[in-house]
């Protein structure tokens, strides 16, 4: 099976061909060529085989995903308390009956289970589970990643990684075994959001903080994510903000960023991934499905990308509004990447209307696409719709080009898709 429904390219097609291409071959060798090119997933929640349980895979897990669940409630009578009291398993039935059986998979997250059951050679509209179930229970999972990542046409995955999270954090301290396949990030939203409610984890592990972050507190998160460091060997430090987040302002999250962490990733040489806009539960009855998006503030950005020119900045938010914004910034700050079409934008339409602006206003130096999933076979629906909705809008801006007078070729192109999907990212996070 394919990363992508595209032709297969012939074999022996030379991608590094100078010969100019006529204005009619453009479409088909950019579905080559991002066909046949292996992009690294900068911003996802798998995890390697050997975090066991944490690592999210299979037709419950890919059935019982947020986004369907905040779609099952708009389906059935069900409320989410009743819900959340049956097992994983009936959820899943229950998000297949109602979803699936009961109404055509239209949505972008219906589309992609379908998309994935296809994939394996799977009913697509069954009655019941069956049949799914027993194929992902007899896959062994090292090999079945592969499997996956082959599928997707993807290098390398990277990770989000919570020092605090209640069982991640005791996986780190025992030594976790790397896989080549997958990269570490530390994830910081319990230190910087959630500093009242977890400053006291640092203190039971040494760490002499206090709740207002002050004293030694400056100096012993540093110590923290040095340790970590160490530890994880993360290829960038990451936070998802809400849309109110400002900088700098009076608050414990104003002086963390500015003392603690924006030193410590310039001293380190990591990256700092800003993923901004999220209006945290909206709804709490429906627990994840229930964060929203709000407008931010981007001076807030400015602020941060003109004050610490020594850092480096990877931003995406969540808001369709600030897109143009972000844009914006980034050709006036040479220090931040925006990446990733995120969540509720994460839809072709939107996925387009954002490629080509960023396009008309930064070329190649973005950073298009992440896959954000959760779990593991999701990255085969997601990889394969980016492609397929990128194609053709690289392939107008490719015809556009020769129409202004200048010739492309194979070479061109995936010089530019190398760009796009691996050495941003490999460049600022220098692995
Ligand atoms: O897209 C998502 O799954 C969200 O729930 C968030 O996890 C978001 O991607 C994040 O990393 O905070
Ligand atoms: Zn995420």
């Amino acid at each position: 099976m394919e990363a992508t429904s595209f032709k297969r390219p012939a074999p022996g097609t030379d991608f590094c061909s100078a010969e100019p291409l006529p204005a009619d071959q453009i479409q088909v060798a950019v579905e080559e060529a991002l066909s046949a090119t292996k992009v690294v997933d900068m911003h996802t929640h798998l995890f390697s085989p050997a975090f066991g349980d944490l690592g999210l895979w299979g037709i419950d897990e890919l059935l019982t995903y947020h986004y369907l669940e905040s779609e099952f409630f708009r389906s059935s009578e069900m409320t989410p308390e009743q819900y959340w009291a049956l097992s994983k398993r009936e959820q899943a039935d229950a998000i297949w009956q109602a979803l699936f059986v009961e109404n055509t998979p239209l949505s972008e997250a219906t589309r992609g289970v379908v998309a994935v059951l296809k994939m394996f050679d799977l009913p697509t509209e069954g009655p019941d589970l069956a049949e799914a179930r027993s194929f992902f229970q007899a896959q062994p999972i090292e090999t079945h990643v592969e499997r996956v990542f082959a599928m997707a046409g993807m290098k390398t995955a990277v990770m989000t990684n919570d020092p605090l999270g209640p069982e991640e954090g005791s996986v780190w301290m025992h030594g976790v075994e790397r896989h080549p396949s997958f990269l570490a990030v530390l994830r910081l939203d319990r230190i910087l959001w959630g500093w009242s409610a977890h400053w006291r984890q640092l203190a039971t592990q040494g760490y002499d903080v206090d709740q207002n972050a002050t004293g030694k507190s400056i100096a012993e998160v540093r110590r923290f994510l040095a340790d970590w460091h160490e530890r994880m060997q993360p290829v960038y430090m990451a936070a998802s903000l809400p849309y109110t987040f400002q900088f700098p302002e009076e608050s414990v999250v104003s002086l963390l960023l500015s003392k603690a962490v924006l030193p410590s990733c310039h001293e380190m040489g990591l990256p700092l991934s800003l993923m901004i806009g999220v209006r945290r539960q909206v709804n709490p009855r429906i627990r994840l499905a229930g964060d929203g998006v709000g407008r931010a503030d981007l001076t807030a950005l400015e602020n941060l990308c003109r004050d610490y020119p020594e850092n480096r900045f990877l931003v995406s938010v969540l808001s369709r509004e600030n897109q143009h914004e972000l844009c914006v910034y980034a050709r006036k700050f040479n220090n931040l990447m925006p990446f990733g079409c995120w969540w509720f934008l994460n839809n072709p339409s939107i996925v387009e209307e954002i490629t080509r602006e960023r396009i008309e206003l930064l070329g190649t130096s973005f950073i298009p696409q992440h896959s954000d999933a959760r779990v593991l076979e999701q990255v085969i629906y997601k990889w394969r719709n980016t492609r397929a909705t990128l194609a053709p809008i690289l392939a107008r801006s490719y015809r556009w080009v020769c129409r202004d007078g200048r010739q492309v070729s194979r070479r061109d192109i995936q010089r530019d898709l190398h760009r796009l999907f691996c050495s941003n990212f490999e460049r600022w996070t220098s692995h």
